[in-house]
């Protein structure tokens, strides 16, 4: 069930949708066998392509996600959240300032990626709405700088702050009941989403584990 905490309610997953990841797949077919699975929450995360090209990626997304009901989140790009009428912007520690960020983005959502206590307090104070935490598990994704943060240290964040934690890095349909028994109320995946051979079959699965409670 999504849990509802810091006024914003968010769906159990939060699939993030990286072009890089598709194994060459086109964009609108993988976007959309994540849709038909049930994903309420889609993040759309290109690091490496021109501006124009993730603005053109970021309005297909839109599109679709509009037919589904899924709110769409732009990684680092304020200007392409703007653009194409995203629900919100992702930002790390090192993008734009939360307080920057929040006069361009008025009250569409903003999540900010925390590493440890200090960062999420810092974020709930400047008025995030929902903090990343991570790398939970070891990943190959990203090279993020810090070691896997664990299951325990999610439960010390949850214990110090009140915004909704979406969980990140290294999490899989097999650890997923971890992340949700330890406060997460989201869980952001990458590869074991865009990897799987049956993308709808996989969020499907995984959204079953939430639903009966695990295991
Ligand atoms: N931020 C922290 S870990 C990570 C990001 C973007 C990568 C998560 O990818 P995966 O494949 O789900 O481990
Ligand atoms: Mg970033």
């Amino acid at each position: 069930m999504p849990q509802p905490l810091g006024g914003l309610t968010l769906p159990p997953l939060y699939a993030i949708f990286d072009p890089q990841q598709t194994k060459a797949r086109a964009a609108e077919t993988v976007l959309r066998e994540l849709l038909e699975g049930g994903i309420e929450l889609l993040q759309l995360r290109a690091k490496v392509m021109p501006s124009g090209d993730i603005l053109r990626l970021a309005c297909a997304a839109r599109t679709l996600t509009h037919a589904y009901a899924c709110r769409l989140i732009v990684n680092d790009r304020v200007d392409v959240a703007l653009a194409c009428g995203a629900d919100g912007v992702h930002l790390g520690q090192e993008d734009l300032p939360l307080v920057a960020a929040r006069k361009l983005m008025g009250d569409k959502l903003i999540g900010i990626s925390t590493h440890d206590l200090e960062q999420a307090r810092a974020a709930e104070r400047g008025g995030a709405d929902y903090i990343g935490f991570g790398p939970m598990f070891g990943t190959t994704t990203k090279a993020t700088g810090y070691s896997a943060r664990g299951v325990e240290m999610l439960r010390v964040i949850r214990k110090g702050v009140s915004l909704p934690i979406v969980a990140i890095g290294g999490i899989t349909e097999a650890n997923v009941t971890q992340v949700w028994q330890a406060g997460a109320s989201s869980a952001a995946i990458i590869s074991d989403l865009l990897g799987a051979d049956d993308v709808t079959d996989k969020v499907k699965r995984i959204l079953a584990r939430r639903s009966t409670g695990g295991a």
